[in-house]
């Protein structure tokens, strides 16, 4: 029965070990929490009592490839038999929610070999290319990354330069491409390049070609438990089966980051949840004044904050985990998604880290690697502003890019 004007109870926002204010735990199905909570474990056991050094030392542990693939987070929507978990969208969000629970870094791993590499694999390959790699990628066996920004080209990679030329009895590849996540440790890169004709197709490239080289990039701030590079192309022979035949034209690259960008809409609100419990936690044990800091109504003004936005945000993924299962998700929904996750997670783990005082910035907490983290994830897969724009268009019809 309703009880609408009485008071009720007060609901515990911690129902499952996590930030449920809304009660979406009703909402998922027994196998999707279940793969949730099994990524929860896993992200206790093999990465949260670790992070911290990884990221102190800028430093990403390969070893953590294999353990990954292991525990099926690798490909969760590619089907079975090519070694995919075979799980739908709702899973597969659940599970980039708990990975970037416990860093960011350790999601863009994930999001790159399962939505970035195997996807388009998957979609576009051949049928020796699907059978060859996507069991190998599943299983952690080997890591890919996805090149398509250049050094002259982010936000419109419709201008790439790099390019290959059909010399008879292979391709022969030329350029470079900058920002690439996992490329210094890659064994196979999924390369989007121009043809003679200017058209975008995806190549794979494979570590030990000659003329390809994934010079690490240094002095990062911000997701230093991933490794980042550059992908150079000088002269590369890369045989003419490595071509990616199922289509064609940027749009090919920009489904994949649907897909990829899906899951740091779900990624984002998992860093958030963490930064909220963190400093929930601490306004309720820290004492000034002679109380707790959660006592004064500043500090509860910034929690119910944090909550109210979290909240959105996970009603925002539990629709667009539908949309996506029925087929009906658009473009700029995954947008609106991403952009505003992302910018909420940012702006949670900023006044967590405040309410934390000091003790904010130190690697004691996990909010400022959170925050940190954060300002690659808000650029990275189409920045704040793109993604404004591309809701803009579908808005009004006018596209803000050419
Ligand atoms: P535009 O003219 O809009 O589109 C070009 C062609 O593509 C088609 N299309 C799509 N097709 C399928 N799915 C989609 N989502 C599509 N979106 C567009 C479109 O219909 C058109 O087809 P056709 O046949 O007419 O040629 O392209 P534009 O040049 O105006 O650019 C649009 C823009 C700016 C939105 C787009 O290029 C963009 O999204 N820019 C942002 C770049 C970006 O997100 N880069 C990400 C790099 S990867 C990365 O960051 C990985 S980080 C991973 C990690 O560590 O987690
Ligand atoms: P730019 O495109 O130069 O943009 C600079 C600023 O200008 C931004 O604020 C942008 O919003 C603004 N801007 C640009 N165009 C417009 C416009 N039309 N209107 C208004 N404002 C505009 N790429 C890959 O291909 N693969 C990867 O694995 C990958 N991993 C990454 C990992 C990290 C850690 C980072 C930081 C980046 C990664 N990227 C990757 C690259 C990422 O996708 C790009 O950084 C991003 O798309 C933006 O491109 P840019 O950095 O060249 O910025």
């Amino acid at each position: 029965m309703t009880s609408i004007g009485k008071k009720q109870k007060s609901l515990k926002s911690d129902t499952f070990e996590g930030v449920d204010f809304y009660q979406l735990d009703e909402l998922f199905t027994e196998e999707q929490k279940l793969i949730r909570e099994s990524i929860r474990s896993f992200v206790k056991k093999e990465i949260s009592p670790y992070i911290e050094s990884w990221a102190q030392e800028s430093y990403f542990p390969s070893s953590i490839v294999k353990i990954m693939g292991d525990q099926g987070i690798f490909g969760p929507q590619i089907p079975k038999n090519y070694g995919g978990g075979g799980l739908d969208y709702t899973a597969y969000g659940l599970m980039m929610q708990e990975l970037e629970r416990g860093d960011s870094g350790m999601r863009s791993t994930a999001s790159v070999q399962g939505s970035l590499v195997m996807y388009p694999i998957y979609a576009f390959g051949s049928e020796e290319q699907k059978s060859s790699l996507l069991p190998r990628l599943a299983s952690g066996e080997i890591l890919g990354c996805f090149g398509l920004t250049e050094p002259n080209h982010g936000s419109n990679p419709s201008g790439m330069t790099t390019n290959f030329k059909d010399m008879g009895d292979h391709y022969l590849l030329n350029g470079a491409k900058m920002w690439i996540s996992n490329a210094p440790q890659a064994d196979l890169a999924v390369v989007w390049a121009k043809n003679e004709e200017g058209r975008i197709h995806g190549l794979l490239v494979e570590r030990g070609m000659e003329g390809f080289s994934t010079p690490e990039t240094h002095n990062k701030w911000s997701l230093r438990a991933s490794c980042t590079g550059e992908l150079v192309f000088d002269e590369v022979k890369v045989p003419k089966k490595n071509l990616l035949p199922g289509k064609s034209g940027l749009g090919a690259p920009l489904m994949c980051l649907d897909s990829a960008r899906f899951g740091i809409s779900w990624g984002a609100v998992g860093a958030a949840m963490d930064c909220y419990e963190t400093a929930k936690n601490y306004a309720l044990e820290r004492i000034q004044f002679g109380k707790s800091i959660a006592s004064f109504q500043l500090t509860q003004k910034k929690l119910s904050e944090m909550l109210t936005e979290i909240t959105k945000s996970q009603l925002l993924n539990w629709r667009l985990g539908k949309l996506m299962e029925e087929g009906k998700a658009t473009t700029a929904q995954i947008s609106m998604a991403k952009r505003n996750n992302v910018a909420m997670a940012l702006q949670v783990a900023r006044e967590a880290r405040q309410i934390l005082g000091g003790m904010g910035i130190t690697g004691e907490y996990s909010i400022m690697r959170h925050m940190m983290n954060l300002e690659s994830v808000v650029t990275y897969e189409g920045t704040h502003d793109i993604h404004l724009l591309i809701l803009g268009q579908e808005i009004t019809g006018i596209s803000a890019f050419s």
